[in-house]
């Protein structure tokens, strides 16, 4: 028996914006379970929820004070067990977000490890001397900006921090601070959470020398302060591993919960993340090449043929499209390709993670300067590094701000609210939401699209095409990746080709050259056909 987690499909949910149940603007954890059957109808297995645990939101929840509660904003602890219980109850799992790297400047714990060099929790966060000539220890440079180190004046000496100062790095050479973080997944373990993902796993150890850092011969200031150094010393480093199986063992002794890591490393590296056969690892390191992917068929094919290539035996691929920090998928190939881009993600072999508000052709909503929230903007404006423009509020239906909340929405909406909304789209057979929910339903009825082998991985003319078998079903999947009509040719195995499923339902095809082998495909088309 396959894993749940092999077969389904997740979504990401960004709770400040998924449905706001108090009219504070803000999304909520009672929003989410007023939504649940949406998710159902359309057809995900998992939902995985950004950050909800109290937190003064300096990086919207990705710096926690407290990682056994909810923040009020988002809800109560009861809140989110009747989330788990009604989720549960539709055969939905659900994953938190665990933020282990780093915690809030205003946890308890770091507020004690602040309070003098002799405090027992000084050493749960990385406290070094100032360099020899003062200033910060080494050259390591925050993820959004400027120096990774902030000086207590009170205890004489720097604090490391790989993103704000609002949060600092938890230094996981401690022993009692990995036992007390193993607590969490405990905690939420024994509460019912199916899985986490873990946010910047790779970060989570630095190198016990603390060299500098090597600077980075391609960097440019358009790229972002970050990219002055490479994060040689700072982040990937060989103790993760045991740390991540350690979090593992802990969801295979809770009947073989998820973990899914959050890293940005090269694929020969990422790989190492899956762990080994004695130490295994996340059950997913996610794989985040089609966020950065040239949108053309010869590097399409050749990412899919080398990631499977370097697989571990036994790892289990995913892909994404999108998420809470990149840009939105229709901003970046455009609506005609996002949806043959949802085909692909859909369609590839490996567990897909869909991004909320993907589904209905959200695209990156641009925010007045006036009320950008991210702070990873308003610390290098105008770079487009900003993630406001992806975290902007679901739009349900033609209602006042969508649906979404009765009060101001913290973020603005899409300006096409009114007619890109769920409700909309739901009675629209052209439009983003019935795509995705006829391949999502096609996953359940031909097994071998979530879990088939994958072959005959082709990127020429524009067109990306891959066969998944499994079980004598064979299915091919043809993507026009251009914007102009392309011809198909079927391979030889392919004897009777049944088109299931269009991204251009409305085309009308012939059989163009007579010979029942080459088939038309409309411009940004992509189809699944069955070979009957
Ligand atoms: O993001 C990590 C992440 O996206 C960065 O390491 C990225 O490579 C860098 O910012 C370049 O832009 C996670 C969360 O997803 C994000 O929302 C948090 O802000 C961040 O960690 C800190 O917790
Ligand atoms: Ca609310």
């Amino acid at each position: 028996m396959r894993p749940w987690w092999e077969v389904g499909v997740l979504y990401q949910i960004y709770p400040r914006s998924f449905q706001d149940s108090n009219g504070d603007g803000i999304g909520d954890l009672a929003g989410i379970s007023a939504r649940l059957d949406y998710l159902v109808d359309l057809g995900i297995d998992a939902l995985w929820i950004s950050p909800i645990f109290p937190s003064p939101m300096a990086d919207f929840g990705y710096d926690v004070a407290d990682y056994c509660d909810v923040d009020p904003r988002f809800g109560t602890l009861a809140d989110l067990d009747r989330l788990i219980e009604a989720a549960h109850a539709r055969g939905l799992r659900v994953l938190l977000d665990l933020v282990p790297n780093h915690s809030s400047d205003q946890h308890p714990w770091f507020v004690e490890s602040r309070s003098s060099r002799t405090n027992p929790r000084r050493d749960w966060y990385i406290w070094r001397d100032p360099a020899p000539g003062g200033g910060p220890p080494n050259n390591w440079i925050s993820d959004f900006g400027g120096p990774a180190w902030d000086y207590d004046e009170a205890t004489g000496q720097y604090y490391s921090h790989a993103f704000l100062k609002e949060q600092p790095d938890f230094n996981w050479r401690n022993p009692a601070l990995r036992a007390a973080m193993m607590d969490v997944l405990r905690f939420w373990f024994d509460r019912g959470v199916d899985g986490f993902r873990i946010d910047v796993l790779w970060h989570m150890v630095k190198a016990a020398d603390f060299r500098d850092n090597p600077v980075n011969p391609a960097y440019s200031p358009e790229m972002g302060d970050m990219h002055r150094v490479l994060q040689t010393h700072s982040t990937d480093q060989p103790e993760v591993h045991a740390i991540a199986a350690e979090m593992r063992a802990i969801a295979e002794a809770n009947g073989g919960r998820l973990l899914i890591g959050e890293i940005y490393l090269p694929v020969d590296r990422l790989m190492a993340y899956y762990g080994t056969a004695d130490a295994p690892g996340v059950q997913l390191p996610f794989n985040f090449q089609l966020i950065d992917a040239p949108w053309r068929a010869d590097a399409l094919a050749e990412i899919v043929r080398s990631y499977e290539a370097a697989l571990p035996p036994g790892g289990w691929p995913n892909w994404v499209l999108g998420n809470h920090d990149r840009p939105r998928i229709a901003t970046r190939v455009g609506e005609a390709q996002a949806r043959v881009a949802a085909m692909l993600l859909l369609t590839l072999r490996g567990t897909p993670t869909l991004y909320y508000g993907d589904e209905i052709g959200i695209a990156d909503v641009v925010v007045p300067a006036a009320q950008v929230k991210d702070p990873r903007e308003l610390r290098e404006p105008g770079l487009g590094l900003g993630r406001d423009p992806v975290r902007t509020p679901m739009a349900w239906d033609a209602g006042p701000h969508g649906g979404f909340s009765d009060g101001e929405p913290w973020l603005p909406l899409h300006d096409d609210a009114a007619i890109r909304n769920v409700a909309k789209q739901a009675a629209d057979p052209a439009a983003m939401l019935p795509l995705y929910r006829d391949l999502l339903a096609l996953r359940r009825t031909h097994g071998a699209l979530a879990t088939g082998d994958i072959a005959d991985i082709t990127g020429t003319d524009d067109i990306l095409s891959y066969a998944r078998t499994e079980n004598g079903e064979c299915l091919l999947i043809a993507l026009n990746l251009s914007g102009g009509e392309r011809r198909f040719v079927l391979p030889d195995n392919m004897e009777h080709p049944r088109l299931l499923l269009s991204t251009v339902p409305d085309w009308r095809r012939g059989d163009e050259d007579g010979d029942g082998r080459t088939i038309l495909l409309a411009p940004d088309e992509g189809v699944i056909l069955l070979n009957e």
